[in-house]
């Protein structure tokens, strides 16, 4: 097992601006109020995707934005949603947020989806701040800003294919040949024998493959197969078993075979049972031709047999090309769970409680979530939307809450981008812009 790790930064959408429109009429100098709300923007979820095996795609790709809501339209129109940004990962991928160092969650099913930004809001057009008093609303809100969060993704994983065969057959030069890449992190604790991991990518379908040592020189003679090194291939659903069918330095490709198959046999049934191929390797060398067809006789009751050319990528393709329809026949690569699992899926600033604090530079900030989200929607140039949102933080009742923390008449309250002053009857008077950093003023 190695432990794959990956970073990548997801953006959810924008929601789209609601819009101040009126509705045009014959004869009627202004109608009533029929901005639209903008979209909702659109959401970043991860899937599980058990045709992948690893996060090496994460390699080429770090960033993920989902598309914004659509502003509103005239007439009532509701301007279309973000749509939401699926992005595949392997099963037993586990989220974390890497600013909280919170484990969102672990994906482990099949299509299995796990939310990892929430799209902002779409504003709400002045149509639907029109009310008995205020006929016509010159003012709509601005879309809620989408979440960006930056991730950290890891995944245990277990090789599919497990090489094996002679020293010299030529497993280190079939891995090389057919991987797409070599994944970063390879640390099997506990273990003493360091498999060399590539990993397979054609399509959308990945596998990974292993060649551990273990067969150590003197194999010939039937010193064979370590304990640890079956451990590891018991953990493969496929093997494959590379021989030198030229048969170099003298050797006899038959023998050689037989041996390998024999100590298998005789050190772990289990193991001789699993569905493999034999790869018969070296068909570049002329010796190939007069060995093939009793290997090829030989490997009768394999899963298949294959002639190939590590040295010279030939016949590398058909091999992936067998191993991918085996894999496929086998049961399902099992998710090996994470350490620290939760299964509850939060999302950043999801269910805070109302609070008062005060900041460091001893002004008060208050925090509340709906408050929040209205004052980030507010339209900053518009009065009639100020006078909206003020009236809004009166009627949440917050002012006792103010007055129980001791924020007395005349101190400056935060609320998002927004400061208010309580007034002498202990209500949120006048509001100001909060100076950006930087800004005079
Ligand atoms: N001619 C030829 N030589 C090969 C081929 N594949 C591997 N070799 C050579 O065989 C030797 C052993 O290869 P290696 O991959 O290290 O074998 P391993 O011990 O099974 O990992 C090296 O000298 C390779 O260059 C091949 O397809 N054709
Ligand atoms: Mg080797």
């Amino acid at each position: 097992m190695f432990i794959d790790q990956a970073q990548c930064l997801v953006r959810s959408g924008d929601g789209g601006r609601g819009v101040v429109a009126f509705r045009r009429e014959k004869y009627v100098p202004m109608g009533g109020p029929s901005g639209g709300d903008g979209g909702r923007g659109g959401d970043v979820v991860l899937v599980g995707d058990p045709e992948l095996a690893t996060l090496i795609s994460f390699q080429h790709r770090r960033e993920f934005r989902a598309l914004d809501g659509e502003a509103g339209g005239n007439s009532n129109r509701r301007g279309r949603d973000g749509e939401t940004l699926r992005i595949p990962v392997p099963l037993g991928t586990v989220a974390t947020d890497r600013e909280s160092g919170q484990v969102l969650a672990e994906v482990l099913e099949a299509g299995q989806t796990l939310l990892v930004a929430r799209g902002g809001q779409g504003g709400r057009g002045n149509a639907r701040f029109a009310s008995s008093v205020r006929q016509s609303p010159r003012f709509a809100e601005r879309g809620e800003p989408g979440q960006q969060i930056s991730l950290a993704l890891e995944l245990r994983v277990l090789a599919d294919v497990g090489l094996l065969g002679m020293p010299n057959a030529g497993k280190s030069t079939l891995l090389a040949a057919v991987s797409a890449a070599r994944p970063r992190i390879a640390a099997y604790p506990f273990s003493t024998l360091e498999p060399q991991l590539a990993v397979v990518r054609r399509d959308s379908r990945e596998m990974v493959l292993a060649d551990i040592p273990g067969l150590v020189e003197g194999a010939h003679e039937g010193r064979g197969l370590g304990n640890e090194f079956l451990r590891h291939l018991s953990r493969c659903r496929v093997l494959v078993h590379v021989v030198d069918a030229a048969g170099s330095e003298g050797r006899d490709p038959v023998e050689d075979f037989g041996i390998i198959e024999a100590e298998l046999r005789y050190k772990s049934p289990e193991l001789a049972a699993r569905p493999r191929i034999l790869a018969a390797n070296k068909a570049d060398l002329p010796a190939w031709e007069g060995h093939a067809p009793a290997l090829r006789d030989a490997a009768r009751d394999l899963a298949g047999f294959v002639g190939l050319s590590a040295a010279a990528g030939q016949g590398t393709e058909e091999l992936v090309r067998m191993l991918l329809e085996l894999l496929e026949r086998q049961p399902p690569r099992l998710p090996l769970p994470g350490e620290q699992t939760e299964d509850v899926v939060v999302v950043r600033g999801g269910g805070r409680r109302r609070s008062v604090v005060r900041e460091a530079d001893g002004v008060w900030r208050l925090q509340d979530p709906t408050l929040e989200r209205l004052s980030l929607m507010a339209d900053l140039d518009n009065a009639e939307a100020l006078d909206y949102l003020l009236a809004a933080v009166l009627r949440s009742g917050v002012d006792s809450l103010l007055r129980r923390v001791g924020v007395a008449p005349g101190d400056a309250v935060r609320l998002g981008e927004w400061t208010f002053t309580l007034g002498e009857d202990g209500k949120p008077a006048e509001w100001e812009a909060e100076p950006l950093p930087g800004e005079d003023g």
